[in-house]
């Protein structure tokens, strides 16, 4: 869906004014802080310094933007390999926040601020909740998680600066969520989308109607989600539905988001260089292709970061957006280059197993992927909830709308895959990011 500009700009907050600055403008501050960052990184951190020499390149190489193609790629087996605080560019006495992401295995990885960096950290979700056309005066429910993960304190700092009225709640305890939402007159809820569908569900089951509510937003992020997703969220309240990304090595949620237009996400230029690279290769790929997205955090002090490898699939938007933001849009990132798995020969990434499964009506966004190995072979079953209305019909309408969900997915991956129909309320609900794949292949 479009707007027009007159329409979707209601709340114009002055921490907006970079979102708008000309493009000639823009890259010329980029090339100045990204100059700088790279020397202060050569200067600082032993990993840089040494990549940089064994290239024979020099910060001063970096005359033009371009030039940052030139340097070497920084990927989480950097941050593993310099747990816990090897990459940091300031001493200790300047950093005044860790964050910690957990990783699948072993140690997590370390991210610092120094008071700058959380500055700029709360200016880009200041910059994010506006384009999501929150302002002062919302009532904004946090339910991320408060803690390591950055998506509680990030969401914090951002709608305070925004002078909003936080309800500092973090994740979990679904049934007091909903209370506070109906007696605070929450206008503005943030969470994973996963969560905020059980939310719904819950809401429902308390004799709550989430549409009868004052909330008007939700911004949602953290975990790759779909189109059809947001129409469930949004068909199911009144609020308007906005997708946010970030990652903590970068600086956590406020990386970039969509504006009222909700279509693509704003990347803050300014603060964070995004590439767009092939995933195997490394090659910059021409505007509007799709492939792994890579950053350079062009302010960040305590911990900066030269092209960062994320493994999120995205493409630029080449098209500039209707809501007169400058700043380039990114596709909604549905996948990551390491979340690809294979089954007899092909290659399926969950997203579209879920592009698949929502698009059969009959069925609730809970759903789960298996995978085991049988004799050998890798097996695929996706156990799916259906609801409770198809779940008390006749068994012939559930066999029929089993044979539509294997048909759906053999269409999308090309293959037959096993389709299992569960209960409503079998599959367990999270409370921060969703587990859709369970790999049980090496179990056996
Ligand atoms: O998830 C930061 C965040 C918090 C973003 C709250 C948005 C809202 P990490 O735990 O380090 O940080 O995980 C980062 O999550 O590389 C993506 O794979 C995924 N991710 C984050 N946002 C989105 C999104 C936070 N909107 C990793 N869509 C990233 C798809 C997302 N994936």
């Amino acid at each position: 869906m479009t707007q027009t500009r007159e329409t979707v700009e209601t709340h114009y907050h002055p921490a907006s004014a970079p979102d708008y600055i000309p493009t000639p403008m823009l890259k010329k501050l980029q090339l100045e802080r990204l100059q700088a960052i790279v020397r202060r990184a050569y200067d600082n951190v032993g990993l840089f310094r040494r990549q940089l020499d064994e290239r024979g390149l020099a910060p001063s190489d970096m005359t033009c933007l371009d030039d940052i193609s030139r340097l070497p790629f920084t990927v989480k087996h950097d941050l593993r390999d310099n747990y816990p605080f090897g990459l940091f560019a300031s001493p200790m006495q300047e950093v005044v926040r860790l964050h910690a992401s957990s990783g699948t295995t072993g140690k997590p990885i370390v991210v610092a601020y120094s008071r700058e960096d959380v500055d700029v950290w709360t200016n880009a979700m200041v910059r994010t909740l506006a384009s999501c056309g929150l302002s002062k005066g919302d009532i904004a429910q946090n339910a991320y998680g408060y803690g390591l993960f950055t998506g509680g304190l990030g969401f914090h700092y951002g709608a305070e600066g925004l002078g909003a009225t936080v309800i500092p709640i973090s994740g979990g305890n679904t049934d007091r969520q909903i209370m506070v939402m109906k007696d605070f007159g929450v206008t503005a809820i943030f969470c994973t989308p996963s969560y905020f569908v059980h939310m719904i569900e819950r809401a429902g089951e308390l004799g709550v109607d989430m549409r009868e509510l004052p909330l008007r937003v939700g911004v949602f992020g953290a975990e790759p989600w779909s189109d059809s997703m947001r129409r469930h969220i949004e068909s199911h309240t009144r609020i308007k539905a906005y997708d946010i990304y970030g990652l903590s090595e970068i600086t956590g949620p406020g990386v970039a988001t969509e504006c009222a237009c909700q279509n693509g996400l704003h990347v803050f230029e300014d603060h964070f260089y995004p590439e767009i690279v092939n995933p195997e290769t490394g090659e910059t790929l021409p505007e509007g292709q799709e492939g792994e997205l890579v950053l350079t955090t062009l302010s960040k002090r305590a911990m900066p970061l030269l092209r960062y490898r994320t493994r999120d699939i995205t493409a630029f938007i080449p098209e500039p957006c209707e809501c007169g933001r400058t700043l380039r849009r990114i596709h909604r990132i549905s996948r990551r280059s390491d979340d690809m798995f294979i089954i007899r020969g092909v290659n399926v990434f969950p997203s579209q197993v879920e592009a698949a499964l929502l698009a059969v009506e009959g069925t609730l966004p809970h759903y789960e992927i298996v995978l085991t190995r049988e004799k050998g072979l890798d097996a695929m079953e996706v156990q799916i909830e259906v609801t409770p209305e198809f779940f008390s019909d006749k068994i012939g309408a559930l066999e029929d709308l089993q044979g539509r969900l294997v048909q759906a997915l053999d269409h999308v991956l090309g293959i037959r895959v096993h389709v299992r129909l569960v209960e409503p309320h079998s599959i367990q609900r999270s409370e921060g990011k969703a587990k859709r794949l369970i790999d049980r292949r090496n179990l056996v």
